[in-house]
């Protein structure tokens, strides 16, 4: 039977890959974005494999989050089997006595709240139904913390906690929780870091091959193709040329 997706930050980067990856795989998606034009047109072009909805929001507002997802009453867009929190942004990469509180509040409330807000919308039919399997996107900077990281890896901690604290407590609904940790990805993360300076992000990724959202879709359709018993509760992925987030071996 055909599973529902519903899918944050799905306009770009590995959201957008993942949309285009579950389409080909036969899940009905919830495209979720804060740019209509963008979730339209995405739109226009998956719904030709799959049936495709759009929720124009942004994480940071509950109130929003909230009513569009509970406004999803049309099969199959009313049950939700499949839920990936992947919106979530770096802003700055300063040493923390240098940080900008509209970075920290920035990454606090995308990468930590929003995922929380999307999460309380979505679990209480996962429960209900003692299905449904959540997907976070965390990152390796949710696995060790680097140098100017400070506030971006603080939240990516708190994703990581936050899983664990969905699986445990989402146990005795048979609902699986489990995170993808990617490290190096190829995307305008930088330049959203970096504040639109593409010379400064496009360095990021120069002098090695970095993983493609594409890598990380691959990943997560791993994940959700596995038999109901199987559950990916914890996955890092990083290019071979990355060894760690301090350690990257460029040519
Ligand atoms: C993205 C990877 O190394 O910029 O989460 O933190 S990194």
């Amino acid at each position: 039977m055909m599973k529902t997706a519903l899918i944050t930050g799905a306009t770009s980067g590995i959201g957008l890959a993942t949309a285009q990856t579950l389409a080909k795989n036969n899940f009905a998606l919830v495209l979720c974005g804060r740019n209509k034009e963008k979730l339209n047109e995405l739109k226009q072009e998956l719904s030709q494999q799959v049936p495709v909805e759009t929720l124009c929001f942004d994480v940071r507002d509950q109130k929003t989050v909230a009513q569009q997802i509970h406004s999803l009453t049309q099969s199959p867009f009313d049950k939700i089997d499949v839920l990936i929190n992947n919106a979530g942004n770096a802003h700055g990469l300063d040493p923390i006595d240098k940080g900008s509180i509209e970075d920290w509040d920035a990454m606090m409330d995308i990468n930590v709240k929003g995922l929380l807000y999307v999460s309380h919308a979505v679990m209480p039919q996962m429960r209900e139904r003692k299905s449904g399997h959540i997907i976070n996107i965390g990152s390796t900077a949710g696995k060790e913390v680097y140098p100017n990281g400070n506030v971006y890896c603080g939240s990516k901690h708190a994703v990581d906690a936050i899983t664990t604290g969905m699986r445990l407590d989402l146990n005795p609904y048979h609902i699986r929780v489990g995170a993808v940790n990617p490290g190096l990805v190829q995307t305008n993360f930088s330049e959203v870091r970096f504040k639109g300076d593409t010379e400064r992000a496009d360095k990021v990724y120069q002098g090695y091959m970095p993983l493609q959202p594409q890598d990380v879709a691959d990943v997560i359709l791993f994940a959700l193709t596995r038999p109901a018993h199987v559950n990916i509760a914890d996955l890092t992925v990083m290019c071979t040329a990355q060894a760690s987030s301090t350690v990257l071996k460029k040519e």
